[in-house]
């Protein structure tokens, strides 16, 4: 069902401050920033060979991403899949018991759907599922 791990999505407060580490010292390639209004971020993606990472500003205090900050501070937020039919992953998960925060798919970054399973279901690590779409494999 899974292809890859799409990308790991880190809280971060601000992508600014945030690029100094992560392009500048360690020296991953910055691809630039996308707003993403159905989650209440702003987002930066950065390559390291084929993998990804994704920087998670929070856009308004009712942001997933501003109540982690809050809790935890900055760190490690999400792990997310990719999966090539993204219906058919949430029908298993759904026939399994697994609960999902969207049982139906939303407009994430680069034009991806994805869906989240509640970190209750998936042992405490937020997951997300994602269909890239087809040009950002
Ligand atoms: N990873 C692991 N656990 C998390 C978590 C995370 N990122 N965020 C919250 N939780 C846990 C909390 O620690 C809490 O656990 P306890 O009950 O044991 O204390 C529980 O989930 C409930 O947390 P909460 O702070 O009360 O927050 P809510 O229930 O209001 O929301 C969640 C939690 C996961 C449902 C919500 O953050 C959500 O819907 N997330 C998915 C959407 C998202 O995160 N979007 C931003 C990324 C967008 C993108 O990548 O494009």
């Amino acid at each position: 069902m899974l292809t890859k791990i799409n990308h790991i999505g880190i809280a971060v407060s601000s992508i600014e401050e945030a690029l100094s580490f992560y392009r500048d010292s360690l020296g991953m390639i910055f691809s630039g920033t996308e707003e993403v209004p159905s989650q209440l971020v702003r987002v930066a993606f950065l390559s390291v060979g084929e993998s990804k990472i994704e920087l998670l500003e929070p856009t308004s205090p009712e942001s997933p991403v501003a109540k982690f900050l809050e809790k935890n501070g900055p760190g490690v937020h999400h792990l997310a899949y990719g999966v090539e039919d993204i219906e058919a992953a949430i029908a298993k998960l759904v026939s399994q018991g697994v609960r999902m925060i969207d049982a139906v798919p939303r407009n994430g970054a680069h034009g991806a759907r994805i869906a989240f399973i509640h970190p209750k279901s998936s042992g405490g690590v937020l997951t997300e599922l994602c269909e890239a779409h087809e040009d950002s494999h």
